[in-house]
């Protein structure tokens, strides 16, 4: 089996995945949250100052968890904020062998489909599972496709555009773009597939690959990643003409998985210099000003950032003394940095990562 070498050194955990200890967790006493007033007096960096906006809307919070990357331990999970419950939607699909690892889930604008990457058939696809139905996800990438042109490959880091018409995802090292098809029965499909990126991957030595695309509001340009490790920048290519331009190129500093905020700010995850390597959450003003956001933990890895709309909260990921992954919210104005698992949103004994928030119609 060929699996993608991790873009991070993920920390190794000796314990096992519990899942049946994540059923069901509690994130607070109201039906919306307030993450800066339920953390007073909790084991998190708070600072003195007040949250200009505090209140979390209801909505639902996706995420995954492994402890090894592509070990066979990975599972998603939906977190509904207003109902306060955790749920591994992935359990029977890991468990009767449809698929393994599944990962990096994104909720349709229209709250009908989760999408999400996963292996199965030996290697990486794509999948849409219509939530809360006891339908079976759709593989969307199936090698040999017809409608689709896909040659055999990996399929990752699926993104929907902003009115759900469409799916952006990583297919063999290049961003690509496919319109969505809504059955009458409900089971989506993809037809139309185009390329946005056409730089050669070269599997072996790992250069020329372009992942984790996120598209503006209206489709104009995709921002992405392109390189790994020391080499990775974050680009954006037009999406008419095909145009790359630089967002976030510091040369021997890791810079990726860029995620846009309603206002416009751009967060992405970086190295906090050439020599420090620790990952921070970083933001782009819309002026251009590039500046670390002042949720990040010190001497921890902070990444995968998502911002909540209608919020100045950002929830993101850190890790631990335990050597695993943990979800927080951080408050963009004001540096507050909750640690969820004090609220009871937590999976121990494995690093939860890729935290998207849906945050309904
Ligand atoms: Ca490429
Ligand atoms: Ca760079």
């Amino acid at each position: 089996m060929d699996i993608d070498v991790p873009h991070r050194l993920r920390p190794r955990g000796a314990r096992l995945l519990n899942a049946a200890a994540a059923t069901a967790l509690a994130l607070g006493g109201s039906a919306v949250a307030d993450w800066s007033a339920l953390a007073q007096g909790a084991e998190a960096k708070v600072s003195a100052a007040t949250s200009a906006v505090a209140t979390v809307p209801t909505g639902l919070l996706v995420f995954h968890t492994y402890v090894s990357y592509a070990d066979g331990s990975g599972r998603l999970w939906v977190h509904d904020v207003g109902a306060q419950t955790t749920t591994d939607v992935s359990a029977g699909w890991v468990s009767g062998g449809l698929l393994r690892d599944p990962m990096n889930g994104v909720i349709s604008p229209d709250g009908r489909y989760l999408l999400f990457m996963a292996i199965s058939e030996g290697e990486w696809n794509v999948f849409a599972w219509h939530l809360d139905t006891a339908d079976d996800p759709v593989n969307l990438t199936k090698n040999g496709d017809p409608g689709l042109g896909l040659t055999w490959g990996r399929n990752e880091d699926p993104k929907w555009s902003p009115d759900g018409s469409r799916v952006y995802w990583k297919h063999e090292g290049d961003i690509v773009t496919a319109d969505v098809d809504i059955a009458l029965d409900g089971t989506p499909s993809l037809s139309g597939r185009r390329n946005l990126t056409n730089t050669p991957w070269d599997r072996t030595a790992n250069t020329g690959e372009d992942w984790m695309p996120y598209p503006a509001p209206d489709d104009s340009v995709v921002y992405y990643t392109t390189g790994v490790g020391v080499d990775a920048d974050i680009w954006m290519v037009d999406t008419t003409t095909g145009t790359t331009t630089a967002v976030a190129a510091t040369p021997g500093v890791q810079e990726y998985y860029p995620v846009l905020a309603e206002d416009g700010t751009l967060y992405y995850a970086r190295w906090a210099s050439t020599s420090t390597r620790d990952d921070e959450v970083w933001a782009r003003s819309t002026t251009g000003v590039h500046a670390p956001a002042p949720f990040n933990l010190a001497g921890a890895n902070s990444s995968d950032p998502w911002p909540v709309p209608g919020t100045t909260w950002v929830v993101f990921v850190a890790t631990e003394s335990d050597g695993f992954y943990h979800l927080y919210a951080g408050d963009s104005l004001t540096g507050n940095t909750v640690a969820l698992a004090t609220l009871g949103l937590d999976v121990p004994g494995t690093n939860i990562l890729g935290p998207a928030y849906w945050s309904g119609t």
